[in-house]
């Protein structure tokens, strides 16, 4: 890849505070904490589908020796961390289905989903 190393640790880290900053939303309101509100759901949940197809361009294979968060484990286990970067990737689509259906009631699962697909992957390959 033509990137330079460093600028594709910054890219996937963007691409991640893109995530969370559109996740915190959902959390609150799945918990009852944010008022439900189906058209902020589905924007936040249209973001978070498509940026969780994102981060993964910013692993790139030179990027390995920079420190960063991320465990040697990402490159030396990829199919390992390829199936994680899909778990996630298909239950943001499914909170993005749930969203779009306007009901409340849906949308406390799939964020479930979707938190315990972001924890399996931090607990394999990010360093604590
Ligand atoms: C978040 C966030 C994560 C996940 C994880 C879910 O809001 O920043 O990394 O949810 O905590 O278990």
């Amino acid at each position: 890849s033509a990137a330079k190393p460093e600028d594709a640790v910054k890219y996937r880290q963007g691409a991640f505070q893109v995530i969370k900053w559109n996740f915190g939303p959902l959390v609150g309101m799945a918990k009852g904490e944010v008022p439900y509100d189906a058209a902020k759901a589905a924007h936040h949940a249209e973001l978070l589908a498509l940026m969780s197809k994102e981060p993964w361009a910013g692993f790139t294979a030179d990027s390995a020796k920079v420190d960063s968060d991320t465990k040697p484990e990402a490159w030396s286990q990829a199919d390992k961390f390829k199936e994680h970067q899909q778990a996630f990737e298909a239950a943001a689509d499914k909170l993005l289905a749930a969203a779009k259906t306007g009901d409340a009631g849906a949308l406390k699962p799939a964020v479930g989903e979707v938190g315990k697909s972001c924890k399996a992957c931090h607990d394999a390959f990010r360093k604590d």
